[in-house]
């Protein structure tokens, strides 16, 4: 019945549909060791123990979300891993914009804000083979009916005061997604395009990863996903971590 709804040329072909299942990146990484086909879509209503980045976990009430993962086999530098995450993201960005008429912006490094709350995770996993990719998972979850109590976050239909269709958005964003692969994930426009959706850009930024914390202007990001800060002691390029506002 899905299947039905996708009208992308390779993403969501096949669909594996599951109503209730512990984590659908789970899943795709197991079908994707298996073999699966570039463009395989696992998409789930629940998850029971679905995952964000380190330990985390992504919560979601049942039916209210977009839960999904899909495999991708992309002929990319395993150090380029991380425009999948942006392409992602600025397909997400899209497909919500045309959808809703609401437009998220992309906090770096992996989320989609909204009303300066977060609407949409993502988490891209990697198999390398030597420099390239065997295969790659993204990860997303999209809150569209209702988020979760207790945290700073949003979803698409408080914000947008009006329903919405989760399979048409969904199918937007795999052409939105489609269209940004089949250009070869190219650096430029990606960032471009990215850059303009940014959340943090121009702003003054602390980024923790791990025991070190990062403070200083969030500058740019480069064909790498980096992001670039102006500290007070020089430029650092940092490559993971989570960022916050300090204005
Ligand atoms: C992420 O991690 O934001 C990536 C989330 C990816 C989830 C999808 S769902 C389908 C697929 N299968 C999986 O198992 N995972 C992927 P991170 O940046 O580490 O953020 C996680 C944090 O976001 C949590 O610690 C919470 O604070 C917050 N969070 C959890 N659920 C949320 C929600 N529904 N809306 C907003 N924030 C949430």
């Amino acid at each position: 019945m899905v299947e039905a709804g996708l009208t992308a040329g390779f993403l969501g072909r096949p669909v594996r549909f599951l109503e209730r299942i512990d984590s659908t990146n789970r899943l795709a990484k197991e079908l994707a060791a298996q073999g699966a086909l570039s463009g395989t879509l696992v998409l789930a209503d629940f998850q029971t123990r679905g995952r964000g980045r380190l330990a985390r976990s992504w919560e979601a009430p049942a039916g209210s979300s977009l839960l999904l993962s899909l495999i991708l086999k992309p002929e990319i530098p395993l150090r380029s891993a991380f425009r999948l995450t942006m392409a992602a993201a600025v397909a997400l960005a899209r497909a919500v914009e045309e959808e809703t008429g609401l437009s998220p912006l992309i906090k770096w490094p992996n989320d989609l804000y909204l009303k300066g709350r977060k609407l949409a995770g993502i988490l891209t996993e990697v198999k390398p083979r030597g420099e390239g990719l065997r295969w790659a998972v993204i990860g997303l979850g999209l809150n569209v009916s209702a988020h979760p109590p207790g945290l700073p976050a949003i979803d698409l239909e408080e914000a947008a005061s009006a329903p919405v269709d989760r399979l048409k958005l969904l199918d937007r964003f795999l052409h939105r997604l489609e269209e940004l692969y089949q250009a070869g994930l190219e650096a430029g426009p990606l960032r471009e395009e990215w850059k303009k959706r940014s959340y943090s850009l121009g702003r003054e930024v602390e980024v923790k990863d791990g025991e070190e914390t990062v403070r200083g202007r969030a500058l740019d990001i480069d064909g790498e996903g980096a992001l670039l800060v102006r500290t007070a002691r020089g430029a650092r390029r940092v490559v993971s971590g989570d960022l916050s506002l300090v204005d």
